[in-house]
């Protein structure tokens, strides 16, 4: 156990860093009164029992874990509108406190079960008390409506280990589809919400300058 404690530690304080990194883009916009192409981040260290599980499916010994499993790290980024998750890709590739090593555009190429998201390796340097150590993590980047997907998905692969019943498995595929075409909607809006949600910050401006 201690072993473990001694090897999460790097990630543990990756994610905490990260995540105050990637909210820092978020408040950086929100200042800007700019539309801000991140809505929300969320981060995670992957429990013990998915490592274990993920090095068994995929092969992975325990001591190549460090340079094998990207996603011990996870940071989850999202976004409004589909066009943010390009602007925020490239927000990461020029960021030199991390350095981007792989993408995979699941968007243009949705996986089979229609899981859709922009996945982002990187590799990240941590300050420990023995010198600097670089950790590999995974940013996902997405859409509300793609998250509200996969959350679901995620949900009830847990429950029924993959392995869905057919008349499940269609009604996953008719909302991925669903939510594919929601995303396309909004796209085609997106100025006029855009205004709006404008129009809503300035009007929480005033009210705010009209108290102080
Ligand atoms: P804000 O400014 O209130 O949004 P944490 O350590 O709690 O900061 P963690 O552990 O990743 O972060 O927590 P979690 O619960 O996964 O959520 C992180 C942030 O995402 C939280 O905001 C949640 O309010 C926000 N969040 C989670 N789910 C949703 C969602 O479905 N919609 C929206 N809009 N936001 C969501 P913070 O950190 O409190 O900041
Ligand atoms: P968690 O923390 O439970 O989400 P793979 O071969 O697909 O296992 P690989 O090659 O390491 O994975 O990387 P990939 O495919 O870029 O990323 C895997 C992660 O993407 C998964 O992590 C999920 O978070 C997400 N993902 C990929 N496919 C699906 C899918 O069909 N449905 C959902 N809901 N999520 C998916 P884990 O390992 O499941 O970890």
């Amino acid at each position: 156990m201690k072993h473990w404690d001694q090897f999460l530690t790097p990630y543990k304080q990756a994610v905490e860093e990260l995540k105050i990194k990637l909210k820092g883009m978020r408040s950086q916009f929100k200042l800007d009164s700019s539309h801000s192409p991140i809505e929300f981040v969320t981060g995670r260290v992957k429990p013990i029992a998915s490592i274990l599980d993920k090095a068994n499916q995929k092969g992975i010994p325990l001591d190549k874990l460090e340079e094998e499993m990207q996603d011990i790290a996870g940071l989850r980024m999202m976004c409004q509108f589909v066009d943010d998750i390009h602007g925020v890709v490239d927000l990461l590739r020029n960021r030199n406190d991390l350095e981007v090593l792989e993408e995979r555009d699941y968007i243009s190429h949705k996986k089979s079960s229609g899981y859709r998201s922009y996945h982002v390796v990187i590799r990240y340097p941590v300050q420990t008390i023995n010198g600097e150590k670089k950790i590999l993590a995974e940013i996902q980047i997405r859409t509300l409506a793609m998250n509200f997907w996969a959350t679901v998905e995620h949900s009830l692969n847990y429950k029924y280990k993959g392995d869905f019943p057919s008349d499940i498995k269609k009604r996953l595929e008719f909302a991925a589809e669903a939510a594919f075409r929601l995303d396309e909607e909004m796209s085609l809006i997106r100025g006029e919400i855009q205004d709006a949600q404008a129009f809503f910050t300035r009007k929480k401006e005033q009210k705010q300058e009209g108290k102080n």
